[in-house]
């Protein structure tokens, strides 16, 4: 059998029988025979609705409707060991593509989030990104691995996809979409600069951009905290500064409530907490008011001058006794030991920031990081871009996205020359890719879709906060600079009551 790409020519290859089950495409199990450019399909089968127990769980999802599993194995070069998982709807597909993103060093198909995207009817993928497990020790002598890891598994696995999407449903998806957060934020982010036009339509959720920069900054405070245990700042502890915070910078983004909208506004001085007198109790000693100023603190790329963002006012419920999260110092330190000195010895008090911050983004030459702002080829291509992320992330600084945009603007010539492509959502008091005081779910998919298919731009989102499974507030993310104003009068927890304005 052969195939061949494109709804008439696909056409001609389905056999009667096939035609009952698909207008024109290939029995699943058949797939197993196309051929693919730089890789094998190592399974191609159907799989009932609920049947389908990831490797990763102990049981199966039974959620999911029936589909059409293919496994690849990608090989763009010789040391290259791509896995990638493609799911096509038995039925009810709805003619789009939706691609989905990792974590972290990733190393693992994202089943939960395929699982997501084919419950909304898409044909999806996701790939491992040419490794194993969750940490970097493969980029010890693999540099072809960590270009995998960068960028070229993600591309890789979109051509393959989009090509078994299209020999078993017999056309091509109509839409193809990006959708990640975290390092699939970042992932998002290397598509729109470097593939132009693999996706019409990508989701950034809290992207690691700068990914070295936010290693470099998780590493400097776990230096400072690592062997210092006064200097550290415990859960109590961090509630204390949470509430000074907000008690200072709530009500100055002009809306008493509970969140700091505004925080690179937020002129807060850990220093007020200082313990004064021989109560110890709700303040903060010398050495811990130090560390809440280094952990807010930006640091400066010695070599290129560029800002790295520090984390924010209000994220301070998200910090943990070494300052960053765990998964950003991990993260950070796997960076300097497997990526930039090659030494699986290298311990975090060998870390310099002058020297290695710049350091390990030369090094990287803009393999893992994202920071190219020529977004023109993506735009001039018709691509829309929504990018997210937490006012109060921990995890990722919040300030990698406003620099980014504030880049891309810069470099494309005024904010006029990306509004109707690309849009920046600032979410105040969420976390990480979710969670947090503030309204942190809402369905950037279907913002997405909207924009792209019938060219609504998303000029506000519905965003919601709910407790114990119920909604006690609702509010507008507004496209950046906007942000949601109240309007003066009704609840301050109902959406409606805002409107979405420049400062
Ligand atoms: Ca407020």
């Amino acid at each position: 059998m052969k195939f061949v790409i494109g709804g008439v020519c696909a056409m001609v290859l389905a056999t009667a029988a096939r035609l009952e089950t698909r207008d024109a495409g290939a029995a699943c199990a058949d797939l197993a025979r196309l051929k693919l450019s730089n890789g094998t399909i190592t399974a191609a089968e159907n799989v009932d609705a609920g049947a389908f127990k990831p490797p990763d769980r102990e049981n199966a999802l039974q959620s999911l409707p029936s589909f059409c599993r293919v496994a690849v194995t990608l090989t763009p070069s010789p040391d290259s060991d791509i896995k990638v998982e493609v799911w096509i709807p038995a039925a009810n597909w709805n003619g789009k593509f939706q691609a989905v993103g990792n974590g972290a060093f990733s190393g693992s198909v994202n089943y939960a989030a395929m699982a997501a995207a084919l419950g909304r009817g898409y044909a999806t993928s996701s790939t491992d990104t040419g490794h194993a497990g969750g940490g970097a020790s493969w980029a010890a002598g693999h540099p072809e691995k960590i270009v995998d890891f960068g960028w070229r598994a993600v591309h890789e696995m979109t051509i393959a996809a989009k090509k078994i999407i299209a020999a078993q449903t017999g056309r091509a998806p109509a839409f193809a979409y990006w959708n990640g957060c975290s390092a699939g934020g970042r992932q998002a982010m290397k598509e729109a600069q470097r593939f132009p036009d693999d996706y019409n339509g990508i989701i950034a959720g809290a992207p690691g951009l700068d990914w070295t920069g936010r290693a470099a900054q998780a590493v400097r405070v776990a230096k400072t905290l690592e062997h210092n245990a006064a200097a550290r700042l415990s859960s109590s502890d961090r509630q204390v500064l949470h509430r000074a915070v907000v008690g200072a910078c709530d009500a100055a983004d002009g809306l008493k409530d509970g969140l700091v909208s505004d925080p690179e506004s937020c002129r807060f001085d850990p220093g007020v907490l200082e313990c004064k007198g021989p109560d110890q109790s709700g303040c903060l000693t010398p050495a811990q008011v130090e560390t809440a100023r280094l952990i807010y603190s930006p640091g400066v790329n010695a070599s290129t001058r560029r800002r790295i963002g520090g984390l924010l006012p209000g994220s301070e419920l998200g910090w943990t006794d070494l300052g960053w999260t765990a998964s950003a110092r991990a993260t950070g330190l796997d960076q300097f030991r497997f990526l930039v000195f090659k030494d699986p010895a290298w311990e975090i008090q060998n870390f310099n920031f002058e020297r290695d911050a710049a350091r390990a983004e030369e090094i990287d030459r803009d393999t893992l990081n994202a920071l190219d702002p020529n977004l023109q080829p993506f735009i001039s291509h018709g691509g829309k871009l929504i990018q997210f992320h937490g006012w109060a992330d921990p995890q990722i600084s919040p300030a990698n996205s406003t620099q980014y945009y504030e880049r891309v603007v810069e470099t494309l010539g005024g904010p006029r020359k990306i509004h109707g492509s690309y849009r920046l959502f600032m979410a105040p008091g969420m976390g990480h890719c979710g969670g947090g005081d503030g309204p942190n779910t809402f369905d950037v998919v279907a913002a997405l879709d909207a924009w792209v298919e019938r060219g609504t731009a998303p000029d506000r989102i519905a965003a919601s906060h709910s407790t114990s499974g119920v909604v006690d507030r609702s509010r507008p993310l507004c496209p950046y600079p906007q942000v949601a104003a109240y309007q003066g009068t009704g609840s301050i927890d109902e959406a409606a009551n805002f409107a979405c304005r420049s400062r």
